[in-house]
This record gives structure tokens, C-alpha cells and sequence, in this order.
């Protein structure tokens, strides 16, 4: 029968008093920023999921086309009995791929901020597959959370698919992998999704849809920032910028204030000249020499890599 328990506590208490502040913090800065994780309220992770399915969105179905393809050489090198951890599971597709082929897998323990998404999820999961403890953690994974895996770090396999360790700067994501190694610890292995560098004109399409999701995205933080800060923005004043820098190596997310204007977030003003910007997002590119050279920094050894035959993505298993 499905073992269905609740791990840890969540979080909870200091969420949206975080969400304020980095909202005060980030509209408060000489240059406007705002963090990328809270896009994920149910609606973002909603219009992330259709961002998914986006014809111009290669990076899922190329990523879920590796995975399937080599599911069988994860599993052998991943051994029996294995833990799986996933950081930022969202709906949970990709990782259905692995559990399907690994070996008699001890337990799916799904990470993410999203906590109605988490449930909603981790249930559908534990459903479908009755023989595996499925135990969610509501936690923002960017910090550290209290884990406890049965088994030691080499019964442990952490996933972290969609190339999300792009929107942490290549020396945030340094230290990302250092920490999440010395949590899982010695010969704790990652399975790991990374974007490739590529051609501008196919970066960019990814990121400005025809059907407009992407902007919808983006404009959703403005929508949630009304919701749940008492904010005043005027969606139909601001508009989607995305662009790919080929020096920094990164797509940036923006949203353009289209003319002079104040707007209040808890009854603070912020004031906005046209043509300024809020910076959204990055998302980071690497080859997969780069990749596995930050990895190495952080004290992981590649001990695999597999990409598309259109070299569009990499999919890297490390050993800490
Ligand atoms: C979830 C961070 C990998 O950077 O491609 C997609 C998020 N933003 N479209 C990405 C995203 C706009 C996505 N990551």
C-alpha cells in the first residue's frame, strides 16, 4: 500500500513576510531586481507547466527525450535501493522517467516552494506509484532544509532536471552544489539538467513565445505582488523583455515600465521612469566543458554526460 507521510514541518511562517521583503529590498535598489523563485505561486507554476509545452520551449522535451533515452544507464549507475531527491519537483513528469526504470527505489522525496503544487503532485505520484514512499518537503531549496535519507549519501540520488541551476549566477551556483554536497555528503550523486550554449535566434524564441505564456509569466510576479502585498501595478504598463548577453553567457528576464509612473507595495512608493526595468530572471548557458569544470569547482566529478544529437541540452551525472 502507498506510504504516504508528511516529512518535514514546512517552512511556512516567515513565507510571506519573505516575499515582502524581497519585494521591498529589490524594489528599493538604484537598479530594480526581483528574485525568481516567487514566480512559483500556483498560478506561475501553472503557466510554468504551459511554458513547458511551448513549441519554442525546447529545453523539457529535449531534456524528457535524454532521460528517456538513457533512463536504463541512470538506473545501473544509480544501483538498487537508491533515494531519490528532487529539488524544485513542480509537477513531477521528468522524474517519473527514472522511477519507472531504477531499481526497487527506496523513496521520492519531492522538494518545492510551490506548496499546494507539492501536494497536489506528490499525491498524483504516490497514486500512480503505490510501492514507493513518496514524502514532500515544502521548502525553498536555495536554503538550507533539514533532510534525513535512510541509506547514506551512496544510497542517495539528488535530480535537479530543467537546467534551474541557471537562474543562480555561475558563483551562486558554485556554491549551491558545494553545500548541497556537503548535505547529502560523500559519494552522494546528482543527476543534473544544464542548457547548452546556442545560437541567439533559438535562445531568444524560447524565451519570447508567439503565444505570449512567457509574458504572462513574467507579468504574473506584478499580478502576485497586487494579490498578496496590497499592490498597485498596472499590468497593461509594463511588458516582457527577454534577451539573450553573450558576454555574461545568460538570457535575462525583464519587465519595462512603458511610462513614468508610481506604484505602491504595502503603501510604499516606488517610482518607475519609462523605459526602466525589473530584472526577473536570469538563466545561465553553459557548454559542457564549462559545466562540468563549476562542477568540479564545487567539489563534484562528472562521472557522465549525455546531450540531444542536436546538442541543444546536457544531462550530467556527478558523484560528490
Ligand atoms: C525553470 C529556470 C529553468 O530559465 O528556462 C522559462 C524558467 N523562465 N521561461 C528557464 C523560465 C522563462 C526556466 N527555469
Amino acid at each position: 500500500t502507498a506510504s504516504r507521510r508528511i516529512g518535514m514541518p514546512a517552512p511556512g511562517p516567515d513565507r510571506d513576510t519573505e516575499f515582502l521583503k524581497d519585494v521591498l529590498d529589490g524594489l528599493g535598489q538604484a537598479v530594480k531586481a526581483l528574485p525568481a523563485k516567487h514566480f512559483y505561486d500556483q498560478r506561475g507554476s501553472r503557466l510554468f507547466d504551459r511554458i513547458c509545452e511551448l513549441e519554442e520551449y525546447y529545453p523539457t522535451r529535449t531534456e524528457t527525450a535524454i532521460l528517456a533515452r538513457y533512463a536504463g544507464d541512470i538506473a545501473g549507475k544509480a544501483g538498487r535501493g537508491v533515494t531519490l531527491l528532487e529539488l524544485g519537483s513542480g509537477s513531477s513528469v521528468k522524474v517519473r522517467l527514472l522511477l519507472d526504470v531504477l531499481d526497487e527505489p527506496a523513496a521520492y522525496i519531492p522538494v518545492d516552494i510551490s506548496g499546494a503544487h507539492l501536494e497536489a503532485s506528490a499525491a498524483r505520484l504516490a497514486a500512480d506509484y503505490p510501492e514507493i514512499s513518496v514524502k514532500p518537503i515544502h521548502a525553498d531549496y536555495t536554503r538550507p532544509f533539514p533532510l534525513a535519507v535512510k541509506g547514506g549519501a551512496e544510497r542517495t540520488l539528488a535530480f535537479f532536471p530543467g537546467s534551474t541551476i541557471g537562474n543562480f549566477s555561475p558563483e551562486e551556483a558554485r556554491a549551491f552544489l558545494a553545500r548541497l554536497g556537503r548535505q547529502l555528503g560523500g559519494g552522494g550523486r546528482l543527476l543534473i539538467g544544464v542548457d547548452l550554449k546556442k545560437d541567439i535566434g533559438r535562445l531568444e524564441a524560447a524565451y519570447n513565445d508567439a503565444a505570449g505564456v512567457t509574458a504572462a509569466f513574467n507579468l504574473n510576479l506584478l499580478e502576485r505582488i497586487n494579490r498578496e502585498l496590497d499592490g498597485t501595478f498596472d499590468l497593461a504598463a509594463f511588458a516582457h523583455r527577454a534577451f539573450y548577453d553573450r558576454d555574461l553567457g545568460r538570457i535575462e528576464m525583464h519587465l519595462e515600465s512603458l511610462k513614468p509612473q508610481t506604484v505602491l507595495v504595502a503603501g510604499a512608493p516606488f517610482r518607475f521612469q519609462a523605459g526602466e526595468t525589473i530584472h526577473t530572471e536570469v538563466s545561465h548557458k553553459y557548454t559542457v566543458e564549462e559545466f562540468r569544470d563549476l562542477a568540479a569547482d564545487a567539489g563534484w566529478r562528472a562521472d557522465e554526460t549525455w546531450t540531444d544529437g542536436d546538442h541543444l541540452f546536457s544531462v550530467h551525472l556527478l558523484t560528490f
